[in-house]
């Protein structure tokens, strides 16, 4: 077969280009990845969808092909040879395009509970938020994927709400564990046995701290416990190489206390001991007031 030349327009914290890169990884093409600044969005970007002006692109031996789901299929058409992704029935198909397009609108929905303050709208949205997961949790039922037996289109479609998750919780104020617990244990199996989802979603905390900047620019803000600035938390770039939650952790410390970061944000042990060790202090037998009162870590890691 002819050299292939792929080439992904991709923003890190999105959930459709989180999408396109599992499939990409399903299948196991080599692409070429370009993170897109979508404040100052690159001419090609303009060029390739100049409809949408949209992330994901993903751009075949010189052929755009836009929108995340029409990707999706693309991808499982066009490398049909390996892990198919698609259920090979007709009626399987429309069933799992019109879960993944229910997916889209309850993602789209808790955008409400990641970006305004209103108490009151929160209320509404939690509910139709939880509902709506329960609902699709139903269509699990007690198959390990969506897919039955093997990932596919609908699990590639909502795992990466899992990395998102975190964010939902602590901005939404949900505990969708405790709601929708087989949905946990599905989003897990699919984190625990699949490279391409465990090599494509991001670091939670990256998210809620992405979440979190957002929020800032849109002004909305300040309702969660946060006696360390957390909102003020900058994310940098990950160093090639560095393990991902742990440099996140890392650098979360420049505002946050650890301590802080292990009761809301859910982080390990081992990452907080990792911390320990470049820090030279034990944050994890140390108290919040302790940590308040202690010098904010500084520094390169
Ligand atoms: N329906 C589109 C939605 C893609 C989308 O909303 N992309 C966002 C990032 S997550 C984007 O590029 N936003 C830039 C803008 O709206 O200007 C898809 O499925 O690909």
């Amino acid at each position: 077969m002819a050299k292939q030349e792929v080439i992904l327009l991709d923003f890190w914290p999105s959930m459709y280009g989180m999408k396109v890169r599992i499939a990409l990884a399903e299948k196991g093409v080599s692409y070429e990845y370009r993170e897109e600044d979508l404040i100052n969005k690159s001419q090609l970007l303009l060029e390739m969808n100049p409809i949408h002006k949209k992330i994901p692109v993903l751009i075949h031996n010189g052929k755009p092909i836009c929108e995340s789901n029409i990707i999706f299929e693309y991808i499982d058409e066009e490398w049909k040879d390996k892990a198919p992704l698609l259920p090979s029935d007709t009626y399987g198909r429309a069933r799992a395009r019109f879960l993944v397009d229910f997916i889209e609108k309850v993602y789209h929905n808790g955008r409400i509970l990641l970006y305004t303050a209103k108490a009151e709208e929160h209320e509404a949205s939690r509910k139709e938020f939880i509902d709506s997961l329960k609902l699709i949790e139903g269509e699990l039922g007690d198959k390990p994927y969506f897919g039955g037996d093997s990932f596919g289109y609908v699990d590639a479609s909502l795992i990466p709400f899992y990395a998102w998750l975190q964010a939902y919780e602590t901005f939404g104020e949900l505990n969708v564990g405790q709601d929708c617990p087989k949905l946990i244990g599905w989003a897990k199996r699919c984190f625990q046995n699949k490279e391409s989802v465990s090599n494509v979603l991001p670091e939670s905390l990256k998210i809620v701290a992405f979440v979190q900047q957002v929020r800032k620019i849109f002004g909305v803000g300040g309702e969660i416990d946060d006696p360390t600035n957390f909102r003020d938390l900058v994310i940098y770039d990950l160093p090639i190489g560095a393990p991902n939650s742990e440099y996140v952790l890392l650098t979360a410390t420049f505002r946050l206390s650890s301590s802080f970061c292990l009761k809301c944000i859910g982080f390990n042990k081992s990452s907080i001991r990792f911390l320990a060790q470049h820090d030279s202090k034990d944050f994890t037998s140390t108290s919040n007031q302790e940590i308040l009162t202690s010098p904010k870590p500084s520094g390169t890691f």
